[in-house]
């Protein structure tokens, strides 16, 4: 009993020797396979659960022990990690499992407040809770040089004990005791890939009747938005200093002006402007409640209200 207590102990201390700590994963979609095959390229073998259970087959080939409930799954090992659709499922998948002494480690995409309710909700259960965000695609789960990481934010003590288990898949950036930063930090940079992405439709849809080739925009695309992506050091300087005239170099009355281009090239093209259209009437107001000498930093003012 002592010396399986001091074992725990130094395996917590010294996480160097994750291969053989205990890990059990929940969820066996795109990403929770990714992980698992992640874990196992390590020399894990982690206990691996899915409600579907056809998905754990090949990873069972591969080293992986797959249990046949989610109860079996989470008594098998001290770390649990949680990779569902929504944290409704969360909750559905571990109604009435016993999670006394487990340190839940849940990745599934939320809101703030949902993984600042599941962490009460795991604690009132007597576990220990981190959050994820994983900002990573499933082909760049276990490949470092791809860049993916994963934003933790909750128990420090249990990030600081499992981070090397944590930082096989991909990088570990703890960002704070609130649970809800994680998925804060995750859904920022989720909300402006999606208004990028919207950009990058729309100027798809203005080439598509032409005879420019989409394969010969999108390099073009790339490093324009690498070069503009830029700005944003700047907007973040410009709203914590408050001034939003500093530096101005393209000021929103000359930008609001240039949207009637925009606009018009778009109906020549036969492509509607409505995912444009939104942004231009914010910058239009900032510009007609006096802000014209600005930059389009003073949007943001419109929209936290
Ligand atoms: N895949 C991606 O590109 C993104 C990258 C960033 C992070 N997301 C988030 O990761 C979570 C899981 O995503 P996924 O890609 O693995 O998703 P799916 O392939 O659709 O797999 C979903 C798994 O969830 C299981 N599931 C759904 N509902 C329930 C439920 N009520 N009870 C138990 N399990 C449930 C589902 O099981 P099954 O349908 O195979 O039985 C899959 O295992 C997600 O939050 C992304 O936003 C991925």
């Amino acid at each position: 009993m002592i010396i399986s207590g001091l074992l725990t102990s130094l395996e917590r201390m010294n996480d160097n020797t994750f291969e053989h700590s205990p890990l059990t994963v929940l969820g066996l979609g795109a990403m929770g396979t990714a992980l698992v095959r992640a874990w196992l390229a390590a020399g894990m073998r982690p206990t691996v659960w899915n409600r579907t259970p056809g998905k754990a087959d090949a990873l069972a080939s591969e080293g992986a022990k797959p249990v046949a409930t989610a109860a079996e799954a989470v008594a098998a090992s001290g770390l649990v990690v949680v990779c569902l659709l929504d944290d409704a499922s969360v909750g559905q998948a571990l109604d009435g499992i016993d999670l006394t002494g487990k340190d839940l480690v849940d990745l599934t995409t939320r809101t703030p407040a949902e993984a600042r309710a599941r962490a009460r909700w795991a604690e009132e259960r007597g576990a220990r809770f981190l959050d994820g965000g994983i900002m990573a695609i499933p082909p760049m789960i276990g490949v470092p040089e791809s860049g993916g990481y994963v934003f933790y934010s909750g128990s420090r003590a249990l990030f600081d004990e499992h981070r090397a288990t944590l930082s096989v898949p991909a990088g570990a950036e703890y960002t704070g005791e609130d649970p809800g930063s994680a998925s804060l930090h995750d859904v920022a940079l989720l909300s402006a890939m999606t208004g990028m992405f919207a950009g990058v439709a729309h100027a798809f849809a203005l080439i598509r009747k032409s005879d420019i080739a989409p394969t010969s925009l999108a390099p073009l695309l790339v490093d324009w938005l690498n070069a503009m992506a830029q700005g944003v050091h700047e907007q973040a300087a410009r709203l914590e200093s408050g001034d939003y005239t500093r530096d101005v170099v393209s000021n929103l009355a000359m930008m609001v002006e240039g949207d009637g281009t925009l606009l018009r090239t778009a109906e020549e093209q036969g492509v509607t402007p409505e995912l444009l259209t939104p942004y231009m009437a914010l910058m239009e107001r900032r510009v007609a409640d006096g802000h014209g000498e600005e930059d389009a930093t003073g949007v943001i003012e419109l929209l936290v209200g």
